[in-house]
């Protein structure tokens, strides 16, 4: 039914047509030229204690100390036994320590940009998510393993998008093996052995690693005509003072198997450098240390990649990523979300799902296991 398939790029349809069913992922329809993506601002930030608690000041924020040698030798293993705290992840929070950050700070808000904008939106943005939900669907036009379910709901003209586990996610998360459990922990103490808690002290590998502690910036920007207001994890931050601001100042930390063979670097640009930069781009964080680690979890060389030179990087490799697909895919599909999603009601819920190697479709729940907004949301939203 190509009739009934959203198009991309088009400002043809009138605003009073009924939504299409469905958005296409093919990539040569997203080949066109970068859409508008605006600096992204620091508007705040958050920080979550070892019990997960929800702060709205940068108590979890650390600080980055550069390893002494290039061959640090750091063993990730240690202390995954007996020194390590998990977040329990079973536990869905949804976007509540965002909503919870927006009522500490409305006022920062909507003195910003509302004033200026003709749209009766009370917030000021279009879209409220975590960066992380935005990462999928830059990736979405190169994914072929992982689907997704993104819910949607619109409040006071806002769009709030939250994820939905999915069941094959699901099964993978309570299937994981004890060695995939101990591999997961290996990028938290990667972070222990290079982070510290203040700008003079250094790093405690001894200390205890706690998932539940995060360190979450906010940040404003627009893509087209979208304004965003999203949330991601921070891992550190440069720690001179002479640093420039956040989100310049920030590093995102990595871990991957160290690269020996030309089919293993050829991989590493094609698959994963395309999840780092998009997942750094989206908030403006300019830099990656990356720990390359042998197969018993020992960092062998640590590099740093700029996130203004991956795209140069890539560029010799064949069957390589686009960042202007992954932006224009992005920037279509919340078009699309935005043609759907008209009725304005915090207890409905248009599910947008995707599965490789097919079109995003969608269906539509009234007072739903899918509901995500909280009541102590909503009630202080509209009253
Ligand atoms: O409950 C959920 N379904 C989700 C919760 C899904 C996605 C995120 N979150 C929340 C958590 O509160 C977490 O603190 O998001 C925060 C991180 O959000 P994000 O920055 O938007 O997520 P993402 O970019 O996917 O991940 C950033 C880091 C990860 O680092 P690496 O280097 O591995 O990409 O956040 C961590 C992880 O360290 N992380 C999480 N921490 C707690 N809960 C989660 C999660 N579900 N996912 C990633
Ligand atoms: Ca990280």
């Amino acid at each position: 039914r190509p009739g009934q398939n959203h198009h991309p790029a088009g400002p043809s349809t009138p605003p009073s047509s009924p939504p299409t069913q469905s958005l296409s992922i093919q990539r040569q329809l997203y080949e066109r030229d970068f859409p508008l993506y605006k600096q992204p601002v620091e508007v705040g930030h958050f920080s979550l204690d070892s019990e997960r608690r929800f702060f709205n000041d940068s108590r979890q924020l650390r600080y980055y100390v550069e390893p002494e040698k290039s061959c640090p030798n750091f063993d990730l293993r240690d202390g995954y036994r007996g020194r390590f705290v998990k977040r329990d992840d079973r536990v869905k929070e949804k976007l509540d320590h965002i909503l919870r950050w927006i009522l500490a700070n409305r006022s920062k808000l909507q003195s910003k940009d509302t004033a200026a904008s003709s749209s009766p939106c009370a917030l000021g943005v279009d879209i409220v998510t975590w960066r992380g939900h935005l990462t999928k669907l830059l990736t979405t036009p190169y994914e072929t393993r992982e689907g997704w379910l993104l819910a949607v709901t619109r409040m006071g003209g806002t769009l709030y998008i939250s994820e939905v586990e999915t069941e094959a996610a699901r099964r993978d998360r309570e299937n994981r093996t004890e060695r995939h459990e101990e591999m997961m922990y290996w990028g938290y103490k990667f972070e222990q052995y290079t982070c510290a808690d203040d700008a003079q002290s250094l790093p405690d590998p001894g200390g205890v690693v706690n998932t539940n502690e995060a360190f979450c910036t906010v940040v404003q920007t627009r893509l087209a005509e979208h304004r965003l207001l999203f949330s991601g994890e921070v891992d550190c931050r440069d720690k001179d003072p002479k640093a420039p601001s956040p989100p310049a100042n920030y590093i995102e930390m990595k871990t991957s198997l160290e690269i020996s063979t030309p089919k293993q670097r050829s991989n590493f640009h094609r698959f994963k450098l395309l999840k780092w930069w998009a997942q750094s781009f989206l908030p403006g964080v300019p830099r990656i240390v990356a720990g390359f680690r042998d197969h018993d979890g020992v960092v062998v060389s640590v590099e740093t990649y700029h996130i203004s030179k991956i795209s140069q990087l890539i560029k010799n490799e064949t069957n390589c990523w686009k960042p202007t697909v992954c932006m224009n895919f992005c920037c279509e599909f919340l078009s699309f979300v935005k043609s759907v999603v008209t009725e304005d009601n915090p207890r409905v819920v248009h599910l947008f799902s995707w599965d490789p190697h097919r079109d995003v479709t969608y269906s539509i729940h009234r007072d739903s296991q899918y509901s995500f907004l909280p009541d102590w949301y909503i009630r202080e939203m509209t009253s």
